[in-house]
């Protein structure tokens, strides 16, 4: 009797998970998330990861999806000559690093939002 539970509890599972897939509405579509090790995703008040480590020449792309919430990828001290982005809720921000070193960075209208990249030396 219990494994027959189990089998329902299976299967109902399963229908409830094909069902959201296939429930999906095509109107307003999300962007999509970019793909590529080097992006950071921008939500629920956080950079995640919140560090990235990459080479020389490498780009890092900041994805905005924090339903509506707009943020920001600002450099502090000497990063702040690169890194400056608009303050966005959605979309994305891309920034090349070509100079080794430890870059950090914070969201200005949130300060404890904060994240590194590190460019590894050659
Ligand atoms: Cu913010």
């Amino acid at each position: 009797m219990a494994r027959l539970t189990t089998l329902a509890a299976t299967i109902g599972v399963t229908a409830a998970l094909a069902l959201s897939l296939t429930s999906c509405t095509e109107d307003a579509p999300a962007a999509e998330r970019p793909t590529g090790p080097n992006v950071v995703t921008v939500a629920a008040m956080a950079y995640s990861p919140a560090s990235v480590t990459i080479s020389p020449g490498d780009t890092v792309t900041w994805f905005f999806d924090d339903t509506g919430v707009a943020h920001n990828v600002i450099g502090i001290d000497a990063a702040s000559r690169l890194l400056h982005s608009p303050m966005i809720s959605s979309g994305q921000f891309s920034q090349t690093f070509d100079d080794p070193g430890t870059y950090p960075y914070f969201c200005s209208v949130h300060p404890n939002m904060t994240g590194t990249v590190i460019v590894r030396e050659t």
